[in-house]
């Protein structure tokens, strides 16, 4: 289990546990509107290689174009999160504050792939 996944599991449990305890967690970056980011998945990830900041709130938006049934599903293996992708349907989705480092992400066959790429705060 990487030390992010970890993380994460650990704020979720916080979460499910006690809302409270959740919400109190102060944060600066957590007060921001997240950026969001268009992903648009037309035989691969377009971008595939995303740069964002540490912690910093990001809202991807996938926009699927290619009908190819390889392309139907998004997963995030590190952060226990994947999505159906309807095709010219956008979907959403929240990534959890991250710390440096890479974060992958894939169809469900493997075959399209993409990189989240965390830079740390200086
Ligand atoms: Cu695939």
């Amino acid at each position: 289990m990487s030390l992010q996944s970890a993380i994460f599991s650990l704020l979720l449990t916080a979460a499910t546990t006690s809302a409270v305890t959740f919400f109190a967690l102060p944060s600066r970056a957590e007060e921001a509107a997240p950026r969001e980011i268009e992903v648009v998945v037309d035989r691969g990830y377009q971008p595939s290689t995303i740069v964002i900041q540490e912690g910093e709130r990001v809202r991807l938006k996938f926009l699927r174009k290619d009908p190819s049934p390889c392309a139907r599903e998004v997963v995030f293996p590190s952060l226990d999160l994947r999505r159906d992708l309807p095709v010219n349907e956008p979907v959403f989705l929240d990534l959890p504050a991250l710390l440096p480092g890479e974060v992958a992400f894939h169809c469900g066959m493997k075959m399209l792939r993409g990189t989240i790429v965390v830079e740390a705060r200086r």
